[in-house]
Formats: C-alpha cells, structure tokens, sequence
C-alpha cells in the first residue's frame, strides 16, 4: 500500500535555483514559448468572441498556465492528459495545432472534434488528449478508467487528470480516487484550486479547505504546489509521474493558481464574488512573467530572445485564426454523422487483451 505524504513545497531562492539547474535552455524557453502560445492564443480568442465568431461557452486559462505547462512538459506524447472545459492551453500543450483548436472554437470543420464541440470539446486521439469536458468532475472517473487501461494493456503510460476545485466535493471523485488508489492506477489527479466555482469561494463550500488532505483517505501520495511557478509544477509532477511508471502509485495535487478573467467569456471578471483589486494583487503573481523573471535572473533568456519568441508565438495565433475563419461550416448531414460508434467498439466489451481500437490506441 503507498504511503501517504502530505509534502511542502517551496518557491525559495534555492529552490527556484536547482530547478532552473535541473533542465536545459532550450526545455526552458519551449515551456516559456507554450505560456506565451497559450496567452496569446486565448486572447485573441476573446476578441474573436467578442465579434460574435466564437459562440456558446468559452472559458479561459488566463493565470493559469502554469499548471498546464508544467505539468504537461512532465509527460511524453504516448501519455494521456484529460481536462475540463477550461481545456484550450491543455490541447495546444499537450501538443494539438493552435489552428485545430482554434478552428474547433470557430466550430468550422477543421476543428479538432469537426466544429461540433467548440471550446468545451478539444480532442486528440493522435497527441492522445481525451477533452475537454462539461460536466463538472466528470473527467475523473474517466481518467481512472485510462488507468485501468493502462494497466489492463500492460502500457507504459500515464494519465494525467486536470479538474477545478468545485469538483473536489463531488462523490465521483472520491469514488475514482479510491479505486486508483486500490488498483495502483497510474494516474496524475490535477486539482486546479482557483479559489472560486464560478462565483462561489471555495471556503464557502468545503469543510476541509487543504485538498492535498484529502488523499489520505486513500492512502494515496498527495501534496499542495504552488500553482502560479511553473517549474515548481513541473518538478513535482515529474516524480508523480516517476511513481505511477514505477508501480501504478497515483497521486493528488493540489496547484493553488488564480484565473485573472471571469468564470467564462459571458461572465465578468470582478463583481460580488473578488474585488478588482484582488484581481490585481493577484496578476501580481503572473506565472509568464514570474518565469520570465526566473529566467533572466539567471541569464538564460535575453530581450530579443523574448521579443522574437512573442513575436513568432503571435504569427502561430493570427495563422490560426485566419485559417479557422477561411474554414467551412459543417453542413447539415453532419448532424447524423458520429452520434454512435462505429465498429466492434460498439456494446461489446473485451477481455482477452484483443485492442479493438486497433494500432495502440
Ligand atoms: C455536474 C455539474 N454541475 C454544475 C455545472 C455548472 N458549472 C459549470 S462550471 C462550474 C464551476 C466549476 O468550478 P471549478 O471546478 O472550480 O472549475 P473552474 O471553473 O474554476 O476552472 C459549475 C458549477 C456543471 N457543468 N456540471
Ligand atoms: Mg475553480
């Protein structure tokens, strides 16, 4: 049975220190360029919404990058990640074109899911990201069901599962959690504490407000990073990962971050719930530019650098939406296309080990 950690972690100069020693430039700057990627990305996604190209839901990343990023670095493209809705930096992280995802907002057929999901809905069986979700905690007992997968197919794999705080309090989680727990499922759980459910504080809503705690009624590894470094994110996830190769140990984790936006495109960014101040105080503690400061203490990025990089990441974004608005609508026969499987996946279940997805999938 794994032993129960209940770890703390530090942003000291030291620390920030061994993590920039533990990965090369080039590792740093390609986690750097996937922030900036992702910010620039969901900005101009908002003003594409607010022209009325983007319609439905849409919630942003905004402050929150670096939970993605770091943890999504910690993987290699063979594993799985699974997300909520706020799943745009996610799929791109996890390796998705900006002009899929982008397209798949637009809701144009070049989207990833076709133009038939829109920004709740990003998929890559190829980059093997499997959503994008709208129910609240729905995605946990999902990501458990990898697990078993994995373990089932004997794969050298891990999945990581990313989830807000509002899910925490939900039986589904408790319940996925106990089994990868019992099994020794290889599974990253992510909680990314924001502070609010849409507006609602999560103090308002939880009897225990330490989450990492909450793994203990499982048995399971669990510890509380701070959610706004992205480094911090990836090292701790990386020895997550390091367990759930090793023996299917799964783990907890608690990112404290902060959105900077509001709960989705139609919400507003401040009212009854936080103060514009507290969003201000908050941007204080920007994970893309705490980065940039970490790494320009230590010589490893210079202006240029950073310029060319934000430069290039925005040509990356008006390519993308500039392809997603040349894209075509799906066309009323699409409404009848992909409503049920296709294919011996279809209501049976195989238990001799045969892959009816076919290839590795
Ligand atoms: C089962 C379920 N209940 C309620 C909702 C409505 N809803 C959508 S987002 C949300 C808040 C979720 O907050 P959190 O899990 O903290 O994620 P965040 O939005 O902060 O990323 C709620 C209640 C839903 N989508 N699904
Ligand atoms: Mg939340």
């Amino acid at each position: 049975m794994a032993e129960t950690t209940k770890e703390r972690t530090s942003t000291t100069a030291d620390a920030v220190a061994a993590r920039l020693e533990a990965y090369e430039k080039d590792e740093h700057l390609a986690m750097l360029r996937m922030m900036l990627l992702g910010r620039r990305f969901e900005e101009k996604a908002a003003e594409a919404y607010a022209l009325g190209k983007i319609g439905g839901f849409c919630h942003l990343y905004i402050g929150q990058e670096a939970v993605a990023i770091g943890a999504l670095s910690a993987l290699r493209e063979d594993d799985y990640a699974i997300a909520a809705y706020r799943d745009h930096v996610q799929a791109l992280a996890k390796g998705m074109s900006a002009r899929e995802v982008m397209a798949e907002l637009y809701g144009r057929v070049d989207g990833c899911s076709k133009g038939k999901g829109g920004s709740m809905h990003m998929y890559s069986r190829e980059k093997n990201f499997l959503g994008g979700w709208g129910i609240v905690g729905g995605q946990i007992p999902l990501a458990t069901g990898v697990g078993w997968t994995i373990k089932y197919r004997e794969q050298d794999r891990v999945v990581v599962c990313f989830f807000g705080e509002a899910a925490v309090n939900q039986g589904a989680f408790h319940e996925a959690l106990n089994m990868a727990a019992l099994w020794q499922l290889p599974v990253i759980y992510i909680v990314e504490n924001n502070r609010f459910g849409m507006g609602t504080a999560w103090e308002r809503v939880a009897s225990l407000y330490d989450i990492a705690q909450k793994a203990c009624a499982y048995a399971m590894p669990s510890l509380a990073v701070d959610g706004m470094d992205v480094l911090e994110v990836r090292s701790h996830v990386e020895e997550a990962v390091e367990r759930a190769r090793e023996n299917g140990t799964p783990t907890l984790i608690e990112a404290k971050t902060y959105r900077f936006v509001g709960h989705s495109m139609s919400d507003p960014v401040h009212g009854v719930y936080r103060t514009k101040d507290d969003v201000e105080e908050a941007k204080e503690t920007d994970p893309i530019k705490r980065f940039i400061d970490q790494l320009q203490e230590a010589d490893l990025l210079t202006d240029d650098e950073l310029e060319a990089m934000d430069d290039e990441v925005k040509e990356v974004v008006d390519d993308a939406e500039e392809f997603a608005d040349n894209s075509p609508e799906p066309g009323d026969e699409a409404l009848y296309e992909d409503v049920y499987a296709d294919g011996d996946v279809n209501g049976r279940l195989f238990f001799d080990r045969r892959n009816r997805l076919g290839g590795d999938g």
